[in-house]
Order: C-alpha cells, then structure tokens, then sequence
C-alpha cells in the first residue's frame, strides 16, 4: 500500500501524530514514513537473511527458488547464511545495551574513585543489597569501598573471563543447569559478542545451530549481564524508581518555557541536564529570555529512565521523535545513542532548534557536539541549557503548534517498589496468581516500526490481555502507547477483566505496570527469577509470556532472544530476517521449546496474537494444577 492510499490517519493512531504529519506536509518536512515508501520493494534476499557481505569474495545472494545459485562463493548454504546474518544481529544489540551499561559503570567507578563530584550514589541502601547479594563484604564498610569492590566485580563482568556472569546467582538452579548443559551459561559480556563476530568470519563455525546456540548464550549476556548491571547501577547512582506521577504525549511540551528534549538511552546526559536545569542562574537565564522556566521532556528510552526516576514527562516514543520537532516548540534535543534517527539533525535544521551530540562514540555530522564525561557532565549540562535558552529567542511563534492536551500516568514500578506494596514479599501476587484474579504476567515491550500502524498492535495486545485478567507490565517505547490509551492509570482498571480490575483497585495500580526502558527489562526476568524461586519451579513453568509487537531494533532481537532462552514464550509482531532459512525459522518457532522451554511466535494481528499468548498462560497455569 502507498502512502497516498493508506492516508496519513493510517500510519498512527494518535492525533497528535496526525496533526504533526499534516503540519510536516505543510513545513515540506520529510520523515520516517515517506522514506519508507521511497524503499518499498525491499530486497527479497535480504529480507530473508539470505545475501551476505562478510567477505570480498563476494557479495553473495542465495537464491532458494530451482536449481540457481544455492552457496555463496565461499559455498556457504541458506541455513548458515540465515544463522551468521543473525548472530551477528543479537550481538550488535547485545552489544548495545551493554555498552550503555559500561558507560553507566564507569560512571559509576568514576564516583566511587572520587573523580567526580558531578555524580552521587543516591540510593547507598541498594548498593549494600547488591554487594552482599553478590558475596562482597558490606556490613561495617565504608561506602566507597563498598562501591569500588563491585566497580570491579562488574568490570570482570565484562571481561573475557570464563566463569559465569555475577547475576546468574539469581536465576533459579534448574534454568542454570538446563543452559550448561546446552553450553550457554554467558560467561564474559564482551566475550560473548566478540566470539560470534568471531564465529561469523568466513570459514569458522559453519554449523547454523551452533550460531543460534551461541546467540542464545550472546543474548544471556546481555539480559544477565549488560541490561541488568546499567539498571541496577542506575538505581544506585540515580535513585530507584517508586511510584510517580507523570504525562505523556507532544502535549507535555510548554509554549511558554525553554523546551529540551532528552532523546537516546542512557541516564548519565539525562539525569545530568535534569539537574543542571534546577540550577538559579540557569533559570534566572531563561526567565531573562521571557520564558518562565524550563521544561524537560524525554523521547525513547532515555526519556523512560528520567521518567521512572524522578517523574518527567515523556513527549514519544520512536516514531513520534521526527515530529516532535516538527511542533516548532523544540529549542534543543540533546542525545546519547541508539534509535536517534540520522534525519533529526535535518529536520532540527529547518526550525530553530538546535541538535546536540554528547558521546563521542555517537556523533551526528550537522549537530553540536558537546562531549560529556562523568569528570565534567554538570558543566556541559548547562552549557547545553544555555544554548537552548539563547534558541528560545528565536522561537518563530507562527511555527509553533503544539497538538492536544498531556495525558495523566503512572509509572515507577521497580521490583523493590512492587514488592514494598505488596507488603516485602511477591506471596500476594503468588496468591493472586493461584486463584487466578490475576492470571498470569505479559511484559509488552520495544520499539515502533513505520511497516506497522503506529502504537495498534501495542494497545490493542495490551487492552485484549488486560481484559482476560493478564497483567501487562511495559518498558521502552511501548510505554508511550499505554501511557496515551489511559493504560497507565489506576483507572485503566476499568478496561480490565474482573480479577485483575480488582486487584489493581485493592492496590491502587494500573492494570499496566511501567517497569522502565530496554535495559529494564532485567527487571522483568528478575521478577521472574524471584516468582519461579519462590514456587520452587523453573522460570519457563511460569504463566508469563512477553511481546514485542512493533519492535525494529537489533536490540529487541537481542531482548526477544534472552526472554526465549530464559524460558519465556515470545510474541514478535514481525519475523527477523530469519526465514530463508527453514532450519533456522523452525529453531525459533519451534525448535527452541523442547532445548529452552520456550519459543517465539511471530504473528502481525494485536487480537490474533492475545489469542496465542491467552492459550500459552493457560496451557501453563494447568500444568501448574491451577485453573485455566
Ligand atoms: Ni530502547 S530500542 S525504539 S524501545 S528506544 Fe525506542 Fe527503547 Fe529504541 Fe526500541
Ligand atoms: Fe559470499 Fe561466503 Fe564471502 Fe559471504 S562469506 S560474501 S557467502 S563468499
């Protein structure tokens, strides 16, 4: 379908995406939608794993269809192709989420060495759980000792050791024994990713298995690894999250205040400019310039950091990062990395908005770049402020059109958080769970993809398993769609079944709980370790299933993967580029069940794919003796 035929009030559900494409039409701004109808008739090889460029011997193009070309030069067959292009998919965002995790622990290495004065540790209670939980002397010392021991733990975390990683000590005995004897316990992060570039060079491992084994043991890496020491460092160094309120859509930008969108991943830049924008003669600046303050909002994971932190206000998600600065209110997006489209640098340029880069590791040609380090992140920060103050000067008032009205939420549910309200153990929800008022547990999680209507697969999978009284709880860029479907609110309730609505008015929750960004979603396989070590069971025994419904991101295949691996049943609302190859297609959809417990199933449709995920929690639940 064209854009043209499917009409701009196809491509999201939400009418402040809708007035803002109108208004890109207007300004001749292009975004994420028109070049993606100038790519359509995508390439069929690649789209099924099937061309490879690993050497110059090629490239390659398996062709599956008669008797043409069946290997690549190096006679590299469909299966083997399907299996490198993937691993190295999972790595790339293993890889990610773990490079953001590294930059968090130096940062938090930084504090603990007393290099800096720019970060704190602001939960010290968190700190000394973790080090004791993971055998490091806390009682009695000081903590900066405290700090640095497990500063050094993490490293070797990352290392190219080969023991396992730290945090399997969470996972529960029969899970960990089930992955030796599969040959995946994550060892070292960085050593997984590099082993599967290595594996992946031409001529190492030509076994399609044994690289979809390997990616497994990859995406371990990242999920017990790289995601959990960034989130749990976070909690350390930024606070953990507690229940907040907050708002959500283009409507939390201000037309009378210094808008600065914090737009990437990790916390470090975010929680850096939150802070510096409370500062007097910051503000006495942007009141000099005739605003009355300053006004943060966050975009993408980033945004879902400051968020469950400390309460600020999400403007989008991925799709909606292009028009927010199509509102013409923007004085200044300041980003990390990951998932910041090349494109927003352009259309920073066609108002008055200024772009700017902060890691050296990310730069954006046509952007500012203000290199930030835990040594000097408070100073750059109001540097940062600055130039956006001095851009609100030039604010073009004719331009602006910020759409529609904020919607209320809730957010800040960490584990800590969710186990303080159920009164210190998870033996309510066990409860609440057996007697089936809560039949069992759904982690909607991921990104946006512009191949799918904006935001409906997410709302209408979510607002289908909170009907059959399945509790949903959500990270990234999920969050935002919840968050405008009046999801996250208490009142949200109202369009749950009758057991969950219950429970969530007895405890003062929305049926859908924000857990956090990407890398939070250790947050939901420690929830799931901490539910099957209670029950006695494996994690895959566990009524629970997870979903990316518009996912894009190596990331998210990286996330999919270690949710399989952990036993969890995985909805995907679009295959990877996996299906040239019928060995690899079948290890994931089926395959996987009877070595891991748990497999993926891809399917577009939000009501078909509630149905899949409904049989699966009952399929479960029986086999646990509870009711359906
Ligand atoms: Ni990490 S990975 S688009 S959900 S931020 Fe959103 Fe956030 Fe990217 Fe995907
Ligand atoms: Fe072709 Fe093999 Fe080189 Fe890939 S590794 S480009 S299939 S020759």
């Amino acid at each position: 379908m064209t854009k043209e035929q499917q009409g701009l009030e196809n491509l999201s559900i939400w009418n402040d995406a809708a007035s803002m494409l109108a208004k890109a039409k207007k300004d001749g701004v292009e975004t994420v939608w028109d070049r993606l109808h100038e790519q359509r008739n995508e390439c069929a090889f690649c789209a099924q794993g099937l061309s490879c460029s690993k050497c110059v011997m090629g490239p390659c193009r398996i062709n599956m269809k008669g008797d043409k070309r069946q290997h690549g030069v190096c006679g590299a067959d469909a299966d083997l192709t399907v299996a490198r292009n993937f691993g190295r998919f999972v790595a790339a965002g293993a890889a990610s989420h773990s490079d953001h995790g590294r930059d968090v622990l130096d940062t938090f290495a930084a504090v603990a060495e007393g290099k800096t004065k720019d970060f704190q540790i602001r939960d010290e209670a968190k700190l000394r759980r973790i080090a004791s939980e993971l055998g490091l002397a806390s009682d009695g010392q000081p903590i900066d000792a405290i700090a640095r021991a497990l500063a050094d733990k993490f490293y070797q975390d990352y290392s190219s050791r080969s023991e396992e990683l730290s945090f399997l000590s969470r996972v529960p005995e029969k899970r960990r024994t089930r992955w030796a004897e599969l040959g995946v316990t994550p060892r070292g992060i960085d050593r997984e990713v590099v082993e599967m570039m290595h594996r992946t060079h031409m001529g190492v491992d030509c076994d399609a298995t044994n690289i979809c084994l390997h990616a497994v043991r990859t995406a371990l890496a990242d999920g017990w690894g790289g995601s959990m020491i960034a989130t749990e460092l976070s909690d350390i160094l930024f606070g953990t999250p507690r229940p907040t309120a907050s708002k959500v859509n283009l409507g939390v930008l201000r037309k009378d205040m210094v808008n600065v969108l914090v737009h990437g991943h990790s916390p470090v830049v975010s929680e850096t400019i939150l802070a510096a924008a409370k500062d007097q003669d910051i503000l006495a600046e942007a009141a000099k310039a005739g605003a009355s303050g300053i006004n943060i909002a966050g975009l993408c994971c980033t945004g879902n950091e400051v968020l469950m932190r400390q309460g600020i206000p999400l403007a989008g998600n991925h799709l909606m990062t292009e028009l927010a600065l199509i509102t013409g209110a923007v004085e200044l997006m300041v980003v990390d990395y990951q998932c910041i489209m090349p494109s927003l640098v352009r259309i920073a340029a066609c108002y008055h908005t200024r772009f700017v880069s902060t890691q050296d590791k990310a730069k954006f040609p046509g952007a500012t770049h203000v290199p930030f380090t835990p040594e000097n992140a408070r100073d750059k920060a109001r540097e940062v402020l600055r130039m956006a103050i001095e851009a609100y000067t030039k604010r073009k008032p004719e331009r602006v059109e910020i759409p529609g009205q904020p919607v209320d939420i809730m957010t800040g549910f960490s584990n800590e958080a969710v186990l303080e309200a159920l009164g210190g153990t998870p033996q309510p929800l066990i409860d609440a769970i057996k007697v089936g008022s809560v039949r069992g547990v759904v982690g909607i999680v991921g990104c946006n993809n512009p191949k799918l209507t904006h935001d409906y697969c997410h709302t209408n999978l979510a607002k289908e398993l909170i009907k059959r009284d399945i509790l949903v709880v959500v990270t990234g860029c999920a969050t935002v769609a919840m968050g405008k479907a009046g999801l996250l609110t208490p009142a949200g309730a109202e369009q749950a079944g009758q057991g969950l609505a219950s429970v969530c008015k007895a405890l003062g929750i929305p049926p859908v709980l924000h857990v956090g960004s990407c890398v939070d979603n250790a947050r939901i396989l420690h929830l799931c370790a901490i539910l099957a070590n209670a029950l006695g069971v494996d994690m895959s025994d566990l009524p629970v299933a997870a979903s990316a419904p518009e996912w894009y991101s190596e990331k998210a295949a990286a996330i999919g993967l270690y949710a399989v691996s952990c036993g969890i049943y995985t909805h995907l609302g679009l295959p990877p580029h996996i299906t040239g190859s019928k060995t690899v297609t079948n290890l994931a959809l089926n395959g996987l069940e009877d070595v891991i417990g748990a497999s993926f199933a891809v399917e577009p449709d939000p009501f078909k794919a509630a149905e899949l995920i409904d049989k699966r929690i009952s399929t479960k639940r029986t086999a646990l003796g509870l009711t359906p």
